[in-house]
């Protein structure tokens, strides 16, 4: 399969508040370096992103919210030490008024809903190449019709348009989904098999019906992110009925996790094409995750998603494993 990678996402090596310290991010390079030894061992083809269009990010996100990403760094140096990342303590929950501030500090609240998720030096040309990668993957999809992978670094699922979080900052599935709508397609359908619900992906789509978003994940009663990814959020307005989340229990095996894949893959309606957020965080091992996916279970899940028949684009989000993500990944995409 076709695979676009790069090397630009080393500059993203942040930082997270876990149970109460803040620690290097499980969210690492080396994630992105062993997936792409395993693809490059199993005989993937593999070639380099071009620059994706500001304004197709922009039909996915909050102008604003760009412009801050992109400037966020620069200013966070300018009054602290660049060795600690930048990143608030405060966000506007119930009772605030989510207004924008126009102190740094209280922008980063602004701009994002989580504490696992700073800002360092790399941060925004990192996620500006993940975004790239994930546009190329697309459109070499459309031109050559073969599905390819796009080993999106940071990944993206978690972002929303204008707010960071879960270790995401540019929706990579949100901006391939907006590009096929842009080359012609009536509507795509948005897959996501991450261990965590695309909480982001399904807010950028929720009022909307060109693009059908199906996730299947951890309860959000039990696991992050918490408050979003029940099974009642169906969309709203024009999107009614275009959006369906399938939680599942802590500790769900393979049988129970792939029927409801197939309650998910008999769900789609309509779509001329598909993008697959591929987390393997749903693996037997993975720190962060409790389902019991095998390596070999990947490649089953692979196989059922392929005999929809779809043009599809996969992209990497979630997965903790270090020295297993490598082989999931590649497993995956064999039993495509
Ligand atoms: N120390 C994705 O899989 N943070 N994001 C957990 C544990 C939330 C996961 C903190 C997990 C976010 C793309
Ligand atoms: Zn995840």
């Amino acid at each position: 399969m076709l695979v676009i990678a790069s090397e630009v996402h080393h500059a993203h090596n942040a930082l997270e508040i876990s149970k109460g310290a803040l620690v290097r991010s499980a969210e690492s390079p080396e994630r992105a370096d062993m997936i792409l030894s395993a693809l490059d061992t199993g005989g993937h083809q593999i070639s380099e992103p071009r620059s994706a269009d500001w304004d197709l990010l922009a039909r996915v996100h909050d102008p604003a919210y760009l412009k801050f990403l992109e400037g966020a760094w620069d200013r966070w140096t300018e009054e602290h030490d660049a060795n600690v990342p930048a990143m608030s303590f405060m966000w506007p929950t119930r009772g605030f008024a989510a207004r924008q501030p126009d102190d740094l500090v209280g922008q980063l609240g602004y701009f994002s809903f989580a504490g696992d998720t700073s800002i360092v030096a790399g941060t925004w040309s990192a996620a500006l190449e993940a975004a790239s990668i994930a546009v190329t993957a697309t459109d070499e999809m459309g031109r050559t019709n073969a599905p390819t992978f796009g080993l999106c670094r940071p990944p993206g699922h978690h972002a929303t348009s204008d707010q960071f979080g879960g270790y995401c900052y540019l929706n990579n599935a949100a901006i391939s989904a907006q590009r096929l709508l842009d080359a012609g397609a009536d509507r795509v359908v948005v897959l996501d098999v991450d261990y965590h619900h695309g909480n982001g992906t399904q807010s950028i789509f929720y009022d909307r019906s060109d693009v059908q978003f199906i996730s299947i994940h951890a309860d959000p009663r039990e696991e992050f992110p918490w408050f979003a990814g029940y099974d009642d959020e169906r969309g709203v307005g024009a999107g009614e009925g275009w959006n369906l989340n399938l939680p599942l229990p802590r500790e769900t095996g393979f049988a129970a996790w792939a029927s409801a894949l197939d309650s998910a893959l008999s769900a789609i309606e309509g779509a001329d094409a598909m993008v697959v957020s591929l987390g393997v965080d749903t693996y037997e091992n993975d720190p962060l995750g409790t389902f019991g996916l095998t390596t070999e279970n990947f490649a089953a899940v692979g196989a059922q998603i392929a005999s929809v028949g779809l043009p599809t684009v996969i992209l990497q989000e979630g997965g903790y494993a270090v020295s297993n993500i490598g082989e999931n990944v590649a497993s995956f995409l064999s039993g495509f």
